[in-house]
């Protein structure tokens, strides 16, 4: 009988005991560390997913960060700039688990750069009005979290316990978005209608960022083999649907979904058809602010390169004290 990792790899390849070896922690659920043997595959798809979700925490920053400025009092601005340090951090810690890989980070930031290596679509889009910030830690947070929780079960070690912190700066995240949306949807006229305006054009896109349908999918049947993933794209949009369907009702907004209901007898809600077409072409490179982002980010690239270059040098000279640090 196969067992769940073997989607690539015919009986011949079994003999490697390495492999059967690898297979059995798999296949008893335990995790994979970075000084055991693993398939190449396994090893370039994390590597691969852990680069594109530390690209995202990165290039993330960019869309709320162009609000700390201008956040309508002082509690929201210190909030905002925790939050989006937090991005920070949680980019630094994905960095970290894909070295372990035996990758460089630098490798991985000049593919991004280079285009060649992908952040999560949702970041492609505007932040037109202060209630962008607030409609982001609610549907964006939300989606991430619902993505992410499984992870913190991923088979690989780093990137689980990675997951673990992440996941509970990302829950505080997301009820500061459902807190701030809230104050606004209960505010004035002017102000309940910024925060529909606002998960109206975020609704879509963030039940999009959850990954193509399942028959579109092409990591997710591997992945899910070996553990990476433990539940399919469209699995994770029930779930999310589910979980934001009902606070919406609580934030007295409306999702842009006509299609959007209870349904009795599956026990889930039922929604309209994402536009996965989109979510193509965002991904290709073309969404409202793909160009902006990328400048944006080798820019800062470019004027930070004199502060990498003393902070190596300095590790050189006192390399006891960098050590400490
Ligand atoms: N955007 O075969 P699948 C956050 C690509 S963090 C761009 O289904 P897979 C926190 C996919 O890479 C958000 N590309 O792929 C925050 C693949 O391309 P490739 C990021 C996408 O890996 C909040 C191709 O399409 N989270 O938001 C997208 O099995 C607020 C085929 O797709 C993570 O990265 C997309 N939306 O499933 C920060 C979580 N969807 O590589 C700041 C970890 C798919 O073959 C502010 N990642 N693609 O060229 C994952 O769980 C998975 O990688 C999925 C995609 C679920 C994203």
């Amino acid at each position: 009988m196969r067992s769940k990792g073997q989607i690539e790899h015919d009986e011949t390849d079994v003999a490697d005991p390495r492999e059967l070896e690898f297979q059995a922690l798999i296949d008893s659920d335990q995790r994979i560390e970075p000084r055991d043997w693993m398939p190449d595959g396994y090893r370039k798809s994390l590597i691969r997913q852990i680069a594109q979700h530390a690209h995202s925490e990165i290039v993330g920053m960019q869309p709320e960060g162009n609000w700390i400025t201008r956040a309508p009092s002082l509690r929201r601005k210190a909030i905002l700039m925790a939050k989006v340090q937090d991005e920070a951090g949680h980019g630094l810690y994905l960095y970290c688990a894909a070295e372990t890989l035996g990758v460089d980070r630098s490798e991985l930031i000049d593919l991004l750069d280079q285009g060649r290596q992908k952040y999560s679509s949702i970041f492609n889009y505007p932040t037109l009005t202060w209630a962008d910030v607030g409609a982001i830690g609610w549907l964006v947070d939300g989606a991430a979290i619902t993505n992410q929780i499984p992870l913190c079960r991923c088979s690989f070690g780093p990137y689980a316990r990675a997951m673990v912190r992440v996941c509970k700066e990302e829950s505080f995240h997301q009820r500061q978005g459902f807190e701030s949306l809230y104050a606004l949807s209960h505010g004035t006229t002017e102000q309940h209608a910024m925060a529909q305006d606002a998960v109206n054009r975020w609704w879509w896109p963030s039940v999009e960022m959850l990954g193509p349908p399942d028959t579109e999918s092409t990591h997710s049947a591997q992945s899910m083999a070996w553990g990476i993933k433990r539940f399919s794209n469209d699995e994770l949009r029930q779930r999310f649907i589910d979980m934001v369907a009902p606070q919406a009702v609580v934030l007295g907004l409306t999702p842009p979904d006509p299609e959007l209901r209870w349904n009795e007898e599956r026990g889930h809600y039922d929604f309209g058809k994402p536009d996965f077409e989109e979510l193509r072409r965002v991904v290709g490179g073309d969404g409202p602010c793909n160009r902006q982002r990328a400048a944006h980010h080798l820019k800062a690239q470019e004027d930070g390169a004199w502060v990498r270059a003393a902070a190596a040098a300095y590790a050189t000279k006192h390399p006891a004290a960098s050590a400490a640090a």
